[in-house]
């Protein structure tokens, strides 16, 4: 059976924020990425200014208004206004932008944008957009016949700060979204049969939920796995659930974590921290128990202790996984970076750990 919906990977994760500027500052000195284009007044986009930066495969853009002058304009100042730094797209790169974009209206997507051409001379990328969970949305490019830096009307761009020598990063690995209780099931649902994504074996049920997570979780994926997207929903537990302090401060549904694959989680932890990433403490207990179920990893123990990074196994091998703490001063977005050893799953074996580790975050702020 041929592929309802190919996909070949995130294309972008573009973020609304308050100043793109100084955004582009921070993940090029903090999560060392390279920043490669930009759009702006210089360049003749007078309502906007847009970096983007790349580390490997991943590619971030940070979008802030200059001086709104049409309707984008506008939903870029009331995003930023109603939720603060987030994630407005999750871009996913198709080969065919068309037919992408009429098969998941066909199957009752939302269209944001009919399909349509920018070009330049470097080439011509088709787009096209549908709606997803509360205010984001997923643009869907095809830049087969593009060359350039980012999409036409973008300069290529020197980096404000040479990047290191080895990278923090080099591809998004899930991209995970909140929505509203009771809603999981529909967005998965959604996934299902607008994109035609397979759910994964992964998720957090009502037993984990009730016990100690305070959320539910089903992870859905395209079939080549290129692209994962979990879905969390609060659950109604004894505390107020880290989905629903989620959804009061970001003011609705959208994007809450992204998980960045890497090579050394030790190095980037290492480095990322020297250059003021704030990380989720894991207590000393964790790793006095840590090798009787995770086993050998290729961290010594003492550096996984010391690091505070996590690590789970299952039947296909392990990952070493941490998360940071919300990377603006709302308790909304954050990072998670992973180290795959085989593994395919998204740590399991640490739900109970990390939604501790989070729950005292939550507490710090006098939200739980
Ligand atoms: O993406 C995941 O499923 C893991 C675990 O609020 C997770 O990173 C799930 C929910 C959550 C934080 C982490
Ligand atoms: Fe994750």
């Amino acid at each position: 059976m041929g592929d309802l919906f190919p996909v070949k990977g995130m294309d972008a994760i573009v973020f609304a924020v308050g100043n793109a500027k100084q955004a582009a500052h921070y993940y090029s000195t903090a999560f060392g990425m390279r920043l490669v284009a930009y759009a702006g007044p210089e360049t003749g986009e007078r309502e906007t200014a847009s970096y983007v930066l790349e580390s490997g495969s991943a590619r971030f853009v940070f979008t802030s208004v200059v001086k709104p002058s049409t309707e984008h304009g506008a939903f870029l100042g009331q995003h930023v206004a109603a939720h603060g730094d987030g994630v407005i797209d999750l871009a996913i790169e198709v080969p065919d932008a068309y037919a992408a974009h009429a098969y998941a209206v066909e199957h009752g997507a939302t269209s944001l944008a009919e399909p349509y051409e920018l070009k330049d001379e470097h080439g011509t990328v088709v787009l096209a957009a549908i709606a997803t969970y509360g205010e984001t949305r997923h643009t869907l490019v095809d830049r087969s016949g593009y060359d350039g830096p980012y999409l036409p009307g973008y300069v290529a761009r020197t980096p404000f700060v040479e990047p290191p020598q080895r990278r923090f990063f080099q591809a998004v690995d899930h991209c995970v979204g909140n929505v509203e209780l009771g809603q999981m099931d529909t967005w998965v649902a959604f996934y299902n049969r607008v994109m035609g994504f397979t759910n994964m074996k992964e998720f957090v049920g009502d037993d984990i939920a009730t016990e100690y997570s305070a959320l539910m979780s089903k992870v859905v994926a395209d079939g080549h796995r290129k692209v994962k997207f979990p879905l969390n929903e609060p659950a109604v537990a004894k505390k107020k659930s880290q989905i629903d302090e989620y959804l009061e401060f970001y003011g609705g549904p959208g994007v809450q974590h992204l998980a960045l694959a890497t090579n050394d989680i030790a190095a980037s932890v290492r480095a990322m921290s020297a250059a003021g990433v704030e990380f989720l403490d894991t207590p000393d207990s964790y790793y006095d128990t840590l090798g009787e179920w995770a086993g050998e990893t290729r961290l010594p123990l003492e550096e996984m202790r010391e690091l505070k990074i996590l690590a789970d196994r299952d039947e296909d091998g392990y990952l070493l996984q941490i998360f940071t703490k919300p990377v603006q001063d709302r308790p909304t977005v954050f990072f998670e970076l992973i180290e795959r050893h085989g593994s395919m799953g998204f740590g399991k074996g640490n739900f109970k750990a990390l939604f501790e580790a989070i729950e005292r975050e939550q507490e710090l702020r006098g939200n739980l």
